[in-house]
């Protein structure tokens, strides 16, 4: 057999350069039924082998790190020190309500000076909502059934309105949901935010190994691939264009949210202002945990480092560890909005085999077997591999760890039913509006009574206030409300 060419570009390679190059990696099983394929299934494959060729051997290495990274720790090892994060406290915590105010004002410079870009991961499947669509489309608003995606818009539209500037919205899709996604945006203008001004691109995805490393064949034509988690979204940021986008507007920090939690405050100006106080790379935001089963990341400094302990990576005797007031000791639960400066991103992206590690987890995945059948595997027959952004952290000069309640900022749509569900999201949106409305000085409805606030032109206590209005009917369309007699 010829020895494969590596000088030549991908799209060149033959199948016999294929077939070496994947059969070296343990690999060449992906083509046990090349014999039997129609000129559009070998066309396929090969487009598939050729894309995934330059990166065969990193591959192979990150599932093999992946595997032994994941595996339980052996009695000998040595415990990585964990202690609890450093964060800037709240001032209703003992934080400091001059410096908050500082910062506050500082990253309203920021955003006037247009140095800020929005960037939303929205790749995920949504499985556990059982929704069958990208999670973005998912009916939120109380009263209008507006989708994530249309209240996150009147949140930018509402910081173009205050800064008097355009304010990009970088969005990364992956295979499952960018067609939708881009249909939606489509169909409704945007949802009032100048088509200039968003920028959609797919993330990466990556091939599925079984548990002896070799990579699942899903049909006889197609190797299974998944989307690479939401760490791919800084490969993705630079290899779109979008990070050269960035620099093109004058942006260099990057605010990171996820599509599920509306009562994110996008581009918050405090927080920028403390991530620039703090010469820091990233920030996270984190809220206090109380039960030590909440399904969030923890912000703790690892062997003297920031970083994010997953929720099912901490041990027990972390988890339900506390302090002489009773209180948990590793309290920071990330709610995974971040802040990444431009420069940092390009840093961590192009080095990225070694700086975002892939994380494997066990799951169905379907395959065929060797007669060329297709099967849906009833247990975990393999490992997707994903990348999480918070791994960032580690390679980060200087880190600020930001606290904010979860009452103000965080209360995703996770599941159809119970905890983080919509029923819960939209209770916390309805709480939250009405703590607008009082603080701002205007009549609250009714407790039977939905109510909803275009973000875009209400994005807080402060805007209410300065609209001045007394009755919801002064309001017109920026507060609307449904059922009950109150108006
Ligand atoms: C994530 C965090 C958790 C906590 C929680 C807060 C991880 C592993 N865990 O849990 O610590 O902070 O969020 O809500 O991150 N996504 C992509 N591409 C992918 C995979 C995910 O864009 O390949 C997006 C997805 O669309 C969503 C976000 O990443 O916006 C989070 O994904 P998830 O819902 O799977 O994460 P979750 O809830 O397990």
């Amino acid at each position: 057999m010829p020895a494969p060419n590596t000088s030549r570009a991908p799209e060149e390679l033959t199948i016999d350069d294929l077939r070496t190059r994947f059969g070296g990696q343990g690999q060449g099983h992906v083509l046990a039924h090349w014999d039997r394929l129609d000129a559009a299934g070998r066309e396929r494959l090969l487009a598939q082998l050729r894309r995934l060729e330059p990166q065969l051997d990193d591959l192979v290495t990150a599932y093999r790190e992946a595997r032994e990274a994941a595996a339980p720790r052996k009695a000998t090892d040595l415990a990585p020190r964990i202690e609890p994060a450093r964060a800037i406290a709240l001032p209703q915590n003992g934080g400091d309500a001059k410096r908050a105010a500082a910062a506050r004002q500082r990253g309203e410079e920021m955003l006037a000076a247009g140095r800020v870009g929005v960037f939303l991961v929205a790749g995920g499947q949504g499985t556990r909502l059982g929704f069958p669509h990208p999670k973005g489309c998912f009916p939120i608003g109380p009263v209008s059934d507006r989708s994530l995606f249309e209240l996150q818009a009147q949140k930018i539209r509402g910081i173009s309105r205050r800064t008097g500037r355009a304010f990009p919205w970088y969005i990364m899709t992956s295979d499952a949901t960018d067609a939708e996604t881009r249909e939606a945006f489509e169909a409704n203008d945007c949802f009032g935010v100048p088509e200039a001004d968003v920028t959609i691109f797919q993330q990466e995805m990556v091939p599925a190994f079984d548990f002896e490393g070799r990579m699942i064949l899903e049909t006889v034509d197609r190797v299974f691939e998944n989307p690479n988690g939401h760490g791919g979204s800084l490969t993705a940021l630079v290899s779109s264009g979008a990070l050269a986008d960035m620099d093109r507007r004058g942006v260099d920090t990057v605010f990171y949210y996820q599509v599920d939690n509306p009562l994110v405050r996008i581009a918050d100006p405090t927080y920028l202002g403390y991530h620039a106080e703090s010469s820091a790379e990233m920030s996270c935001k984190v809220v206090r945990k109380v039960d030590p089963m909440e399904k969030v990341g923890v912000v703790a400094r690892v062997d003297g480092r920031d970083a994010i302990v997953e929720y099912t990576e901490l041990r027990d005797e972390e988890r339900y560890a506390r302090d002489a007031d009773d209180k948990l000791v590793f309290w920071a639960g990330s709610i995974a909005i971040h802040l990444l400066d431009t420069a940092f991103i390009r840093r961590v992206a192009s080095d990225a085999f070694r700086a975002l590690p892939f994380h494997p987890s066990a799951k169905q995945i379907p395959y065929v077997d060797e007669g060329g059948e297709e099967r849906k595997p009833q247990e975990p027959n393999g490992y997707k591999l994903e990348r999480f952004v918070f791994d960032a952290l580690t390679e980060a000069r200087s880190v600020c760890v930001v606290e904010t309640t979860a009452e103000e900022e965080f209360s995703p749509v996770k599941n159809a039913t119970g905890t983080d569900s919509a029923d819960t999201s939209r209770a916390a949106l309805q709480a939250q509006y009405r703590r607008w409305l009082s603080a701002g000085g205007a009549r609250v409805p009714d407790d039977d009574v939905s109510v909803e606030i275009d973000h875009s032109v209400i994005d807080g206590p402060d805007d209410v206030r300065s609209a001045g209005f007394k009755t919801l009917a002064d309001a017109g369309e920026a507060v609307r409300i449904a059922g009950g007699r109150d108006r």
